[in-house]
């Protein structure tokens, strides 16, 4: 048996954790063979909440779980470890502009990449759920010097997997046999889901297989705002396909993505022209525990210009909490 490794989930009381948590316990992120010891990270308001979900774990028996610990703060909860998968986040109020959302996020996502810095292991991997994901991910690597900026990712997994599904579906071909899908930008309505590089089996092209006008004007507003679609429907927000998209994410960057692309919000290394310094989902192909960019597509004028309306949005708000990063 392998030496458990120490997996930190923060909103672990929240919605999206109450299906994230069972599945890592259940070996579906890092495989049946490896132990785990959950550090569950929670604000002091939402500790007896906490307390129920960590019992009903407890009564699942998982012969993975080799311990299960509870944190009101993070520098207790990221004590040595080697994944953290960072949920929790201020939602937005009513009345809440941009600007105070970002700052109140700020706020969380500096004191927790703090935390990291001091106490996670050196080669912990951190993925930012909590929204807005990109930017929080910012916040949270420059507040964590030591520790290098590609240990930290933003999801855009979601997105990805939403548009892999919504195409399987359209072609009538299993989602899974699809390859090539990419999610460039940020983690909200400006992201750009790119098809021209997708094909099916390795093959067909799959932009030659759908009309351009359906392909504009219905799959990427609907992929770009399928959040709120969900919430419309389901009058809650996404949660067990978040917990599914954290997994995934999780999953390939520590095992492997078996030569497939994914879609990583990653620091920018000015690759395909983006500006360097912001979280911006890049295609990737994970190996060996780290994840490469796929730096040879093809990007046609239309993808150029929206993958800059999106690098714009990251650049703003990049701005709007400039003052509040540490020099
Ligand atoms: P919930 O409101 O159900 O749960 C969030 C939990 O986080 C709460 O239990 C809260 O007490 C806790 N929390 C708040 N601040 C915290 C802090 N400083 N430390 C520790 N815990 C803290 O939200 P849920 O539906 O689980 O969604 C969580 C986050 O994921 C939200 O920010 C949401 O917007 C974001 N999402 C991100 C997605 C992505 O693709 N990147 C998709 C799904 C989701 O919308």
């Amino acid at each position: 048996m392998k030496q458990p490794v120490r997996i930190a989930v923060t909103g672990a009381a929240g919605n999206i954790s109450y299906s994230l948590l069972f599945k890592i316990a259940a070996g579906e992120m890092l495989g049946a063979d490896q132990p785990v010891i959950l550090q569950l990270v929670e604000i002091p308001q939402a500790m007896d909440k906490l307390r129920g979900v960590a019992m009903e774990l407890e009564d699942c028996s998982f012969p993975l779980i080799h311990g299960i610990t509870l944190h009101d703060n993070p520098f207790d909860g990221f004590k040595g470890v080697h994944y953290a998968m960072l949920v929790g986040a201020r939602p937005r109020s009513k009345g809440m502009e941009r600007a105070d959302l970002l700052e109140a996020n700020a706020a969380i996502f500096s004191e927790q990449g703090k935390a990291l810095n001091e106490v996670a292991n050196r080669d912990v991997k951190a993925l930012v759920i909590g929204n807005p994901a990109n930017t929080n991910c910012l916040i949270l690597s420059r507040n964590a010097p030591d520790l290098n900026p590609s240990q930290f990712c933003a999801m855009t997994r979601l997105d990805h997997n939403r548009s892999q599904g919504i195409l399987g579906n359209k072609l009538g071909v299993n989602p899974s046999d699809i390859d090539g899908v990419v999610v460039w930008g940020n983690h909200s309505p400006t992201m750009y889901p790119d098809l021209h590089n997708a094909t099916v089996l390795g093959g067909e092209s799959v932009i030659d297989q759908v009309d351009e006008d359906w392909y504009k004007t219905e799959f990427t507003p609907r992929i770009q705002k399928r959040g709120a679609e969900i919430i419309e429907w389901r009058g809650l927000s996404s949660a067990a396909s978040a917990a599914q998209a954290g997994l995934d994410h999780m999953r390939d960057w520590a095992l492997g993505s078996e030569g497939k692309i994914v879609s990583m919000g990653i620091i920018s290394d000015g690759s395909y022209g983006v500006a360097k310094g912001i979280y911006y989902s890049f295609p990737c192909i994970c190996e060996f525990g780290s994840y490469q960019i796929i730096k040879d597509l093809e990007v046609n004028e239309y993808g150029q210009a929206m993958m800059k309306k999106t690098e714009q949005e990251l650049l703003e708000e990049k701005a709007a909490v400039d003052h509040l990063l540490p020099a």
